[in-house]
């Protein structure tokens, strides 16, 4: 018998081809010269697939009656309906806990680059302006300040732990509270009130799309810094654009957009936005941990028919 069939839609990390070679044969559907006609000639045999960015829903999956397992690369799998794939017995995997402290690193570093306008300074400097005169005095600092996050998972307890040193304090919003010190809130509303500084690391998706709206960046006030490390799509990022354009919030920072890689062209052009290209993870060590991941998802199903880490929505399938 041949090996297991499994299909990559698109590119992904060399890692995860290099991790499969000799676990499967693997179709790397973007090399092929006649991608339809491949398709058309395997897809009774593909059992897996492994993916870094295809939107995969019932019908996409509908094409592959083989398939059960899709392995997804990165923690958010916002873009795969898990649902669907749980419906047709297809498991699906995504890589958690491997890229939380780069995550929560960037976080950081997004944080004091918005507060303490470190882009902003470089650029006089760049500039040439130094010569004539210092940067002025930023209007806030980061220490003694009020964190509001908006989903205390992972990322967000790992953001919470490296705020402490900074005398800056948690507060959270989840759909339910944690065994934690940190103060909950049931109300995203009232949490944004209570705080300056809202983070966001919930899952994108359409149960989360726009929950950040322009009542919340209201409530936030205009002493208030919006840092989103999720998805692009939690934020209503027009609503932002007028918040920021009106001083209504003081300042964001942003490593995701709401229709990446396209950037709403009035935030290149405000002041008090700090903007990066979705760097969240993007270390070599910890993209290579999430490549290994997948490898270890499709090899345990392969072996098993059980992956390592399977989303919640395909937990009761695994067992
Ligand atoms: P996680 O451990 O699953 O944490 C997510 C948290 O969000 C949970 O505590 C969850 O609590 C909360 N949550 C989910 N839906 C919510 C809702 N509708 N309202 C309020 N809270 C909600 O996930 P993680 O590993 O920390 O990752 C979080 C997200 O970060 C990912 O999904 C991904 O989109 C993003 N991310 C971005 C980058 C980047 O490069 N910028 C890198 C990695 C991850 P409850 O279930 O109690 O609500
Ligand atoms: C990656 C991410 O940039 O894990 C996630 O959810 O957003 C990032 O780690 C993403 O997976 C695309 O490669």
């Amino acid at each position: 018998m041949g090996l297991p069939v499994v299909l990559m839609p698109g590119p992904m990390h060399e890692a995860v081809a290099a991790g499969l070679d000799g676990h499967c044969e693997l179709i790397r559907l973007w090399e092929e010269s006649d991608p339809g006609a491949v398709l058309a000639a395997r897809r009774d045999e593909i059992v897996a697939v492994a993916t870094g960015g295809t939107a995969i829903d019932g019908p996409w999956l509908d094409q592959f009656p083989a398939v059960r397992l899709v392995a997804s690369f990165g923690v958010g799998y916002d873009r795969i309906d898990a649902a669907a794939a749980a419906e047709r017995g297809v498991l699906v995997t995504n890589t958690p806990g491997v890229l939380d402290d780069e995550v929560a690193d960037t976080a950081l570093g997004l944080l004091l680059m918005t507060i303490r306008e470190l882009g902003q300074a470089e650029r006089f400097l760049r500039d040439g302006k130094w010569t004539d005169g210092s940067y002025p005095l930023t209007r806030a600092t980061m220490h003694g300040r009020r964190m509001g996050i908006l989903g205390l998972g992972r990322i967000g307890q790992a953001i919470a732990d490296r705020v402490q040193p900074f005398g800056i304090s948690a507060a959270y919003h989840n759909r339910s509270p944690k065994d934690v010190a940190y103060q909950y809130y049931p109300s995203l509303l009232e949490l944004a009130a209570a705080v300056d500084i809202l983070m966001i690391v919930i899952p994108g998706g359409d149960s989360t799309r726009h929950l950040v709206d322009a009542e919340v960046l209201k409530a936030l006030g205009p002493d208030g810094i919006l840092i989103n490390v999720a998805r692009g799509t939690v934020v209503d990022e027009q609503a932002l654009v007028d918040a920021l354009r009106t001083n209504t919030i003081q300042a964001a920072g942003l490593d995701v957009f709401e229709h990446e890689p396209k950037v709403h062209p009035d935030l290149l052009t405000l002041p008090n936005t700090v903007l990066l290209p979705h760097v969240g993870s993007a270390t070599q060590p910890t993209r290579a941990a999430m490549a290994n991941l997948v490898v270890q998802n499709v090899t345990h199903y392969l072996e098993s028919g059980a992956p390592l880490t399977p989303v919640p929505e395909s937990t009761r399938l695994g067992q």
